[in-house]
């Protein structure tokens, strides 16, 4: 099977080039623990399908690391909005992608015919409890809630872009054990889905910093839904305007939560190479 090694903000992903078969339906997630592995595959914080869509231009599927299919991904649906253009699959800009969180809108941004950029409409927050999902009472939005891990009292505030995130504002994000923490939050009992981890330090009105625990992946560089979640949190917790930069340690997104609910995602998409592997 030919891919394409592609990344966001050193969000990485093998881009599984569309083959004339559909896989059966278990064959996704192998394949996905086994592509992703650093060691013994390709390398990859995740595996991405390119599928026919009834409803919208394309669909993407997105599985994990552990095998896991994850509802939507910031970074790879600009990675997957490029090797659609790139390789002429599709003209349309914007380009609509079907997801299993709803069709998303990609504005291509062009450099000498190909895309160096996108706008990603991910559409609205959701932050009910039971559409996180967390366990709890259901009648307000999950902000500054407690959370306990290890005897410790965290603060969290609880958003979902079609994925669960749970962001946590700390004074100062070097000096969070992030991967102990985030595992165990990962798999916090308030979390039946499981859910991503970003710990998060307000710079300014307009710019936030931000570490991130994958859900299915572990620590990764960036983390494009966790981008939005965490700028909808730093809102909700009145400590930054509607729009603001995310850094994050692969590079910067533009984030911003419009007037008509919907969140607007800029950031690059870049081709690392290409190949196919074997057996
Ligand atoms: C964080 C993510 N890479 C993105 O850019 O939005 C999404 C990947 C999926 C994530 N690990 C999940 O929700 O299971």
């Amino acid at each position: 099977m030919r891919f394409v090694k592609m990344h966001g903000l050193g969000n990485d992903f093998a881009v599984v080039d569309p083959v004339a078969e559909e896989l059966a339906e278990d064959q996704y997630s192998q394949l996905a623990e086994r592509w992703c592995d650093r060691h013994f595959g390709v390398g990859a914080d995740g595996l991405i399908f390119v599928l026919p869509s009834e409803v919208a231009d394309y669909r993407m599927r997105i599985f994990n690391p552990d095998g896991s299919e994850a509802e939507m991904c910031g970074n790879g649906i600009r990675c997957f909005g490029k090797y659609v253009h790139d390789r002429s699959l599709s003209r349309q800009n914007p380009l609509r992608v079907e997801t299993l969180a709803g069709i998303q809108s990609l504005t291509l941004n062009l450099r000498n015919g190909l895309v160096e950029a996108v706008k990603v409409d991910m559409g609205e927050p959701r932050l009910r409890g039971s559409q996180i999902p967390i366990v709890g009472d259901d009648s307000e939005n999950v902000v500054n809630w407690p959370l306990v891990v290890d005897g410790i009292e965290h603060r969290f505030t609880a958003v979902s872009m079609g994925n669960p995130h749970c962001v946590i504002f700390v004074e100062d994000v070097s000096r969070i054990p992030l991967a102990d923490v985030g595992a165990k939050v990962e798999r916090h009992t308030l979390f039946p889905e499981k859910t991503n981890v970003h710990f998060v330090q307000v710079l300014s009105r307009s710019s936030i910093r931000m570490r991130v625990w994958e859900r299915g992946a572990g620590v990764t560089l960036a983390c494009g839904t966790g981008a939005c979640a965490a700028l909808i949190a730093a809102v909700l917790n009145g400590k930054t305007d509607r729009r603001a930069t995310v850094h994050l340690p692969g590079g910067a997104l533009e984030i911003d939560w419009r007037e008509d609910n919907h969140v607007a995602m800029t950031g690059p998409a870049t081709e690392v190479f290409d190949g196919a592997t074997v057996g």
